[in-house]
């Protein structure tokens, strides 16, 4: 064991020495880190979220394809363990590795924060959220479907509303009630052309996550103020791509795809009809404080 953490330390600190050789230009600042190897001091464990997330079936896809991350763990727990982990580590100037995404205020929080390169683009390159509608929506309430399908907005506007109910201690129903208050624009592009509507009950899928508690208030408001009823059910995402597809539910904006519930998306596509984004630019991966001296998936290193 005593030999086996020895050889550990002597291909550490020949890594090291090959580093600090090969870059010219390190400030002797840069090398301060000598001697540290961050994987160890996590213990091979990547601090995630809810099991049944999308980024959760992701990371286990990175788990198995970085040869730098083999032996890891990933520990699924919820969001909110997640960000006091990594509050807690930040605190104390310590290394930790989480599951990050854009739209979230984690990186409004906690400025100091990058996420990993990702060379073999397991958590792919930028993602978006889409809506996605039942078959059928569009015959059954037309006047819905046309709202459902002009519903966009911005990675800003999302994290507006997800900020200010954080910083604020505020439900983001609440906060998304001010948010269409203060913009009229971009809500009368969603209405645009859309009749009113005659009361009846759309039901639309969501996740538990502040992004899409975050657009679905926003959408149910939209839609009641034009005159139909909402019902919002937030379930794990595969629940979402499940219920959409056999018409439980007659919507969903909270698809994050091509990417994060690329495996969900797969399983139903051919009974969903795919309303394109909602908002452009989302983003998920490795995130780790930016006092570590690390910028790579594969500047980790395997357990074993
Ligand atoms: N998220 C936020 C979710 C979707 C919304 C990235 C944590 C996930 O399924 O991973």
């Amino acid at each position: 064991m005593n030999f086996k953490k020895g050889m550990l330390m002597l291909v550490a600190s020949l890594v090291l020495t090959l580093v600090a050789c090969g870059s010219d230009d390190a400030s002797s600042d840069e090398n301060s880190n000598e001697g540290v190897n961050y994987s160890e001091e996590v213990e091979h464990t990547i601090i995630g979220i809810e099991p049944g997330a999308g980024i959760t079936v992701t990371t286990e896809k990175a788990i198995e394809e970085y040869d730098s991350l083999s032996g890891w763990n990933l520990e699924a727990s919820s969001t909110a363990a997640m960000i006091t982990e990594l509050e807690e580590a930040i605190n104390a100037e310590e290394p930790i590795v989480v599951t990050g995404w854009n739209p979230h205020w984690m990186f409004a929080q906690f400025p100091d924060m990058k996420y990993l390169e990702d060379p073999k683009g397991v958590y792919g390159e930028a993602e978006n959220i889409v809506t996605l509608a039942r078959q059928g929506l569009e015959s059954d309430h037309p006047e819905a479907f046309k709202l459902i399908d002009q519903f966009k907005w911005s990675v800003e506007d999302m994290e507006q509303i997800m900020y200010d109910a954080n910083q604020n201690d505020e439900e983001i129903s609440t906060v998304a009630e001010k948010w269409i208050e203060d913009n009229e624009d971009k809500v009368s592009e969603w209405t645009d052309g859309v009749g009113e509507g005659d009361g009846s009950t759309i039901t639309l899928a969501s996740t538990p996550w502040d992004s899409e508690r975050a657009s679905s208030s926003v959408l149910k408001i939209v839609l009641e103020q034009q005159g139909f009823e909402v019902d919002v059910t937030p379930v794990d995402p595969s629940i979402v791509f499940e219920s959409v597809a056999n018409g439980d539910a007659d919507a969903t904006a909270a698809a994050w795809l091509p990417f994060t519930h690329a495996d969900f998306y797969e399983s139903v596509k051919d009974d969903v009809v795919d309303l394109g984004p909602n908002l452009e630019g989302a983003k998920i991966g490795l995130v780790v404080p930016s006092y570590m001296d690390i910028d790579s998936i594969e500047d980790l290193e395997a357990a074993e």
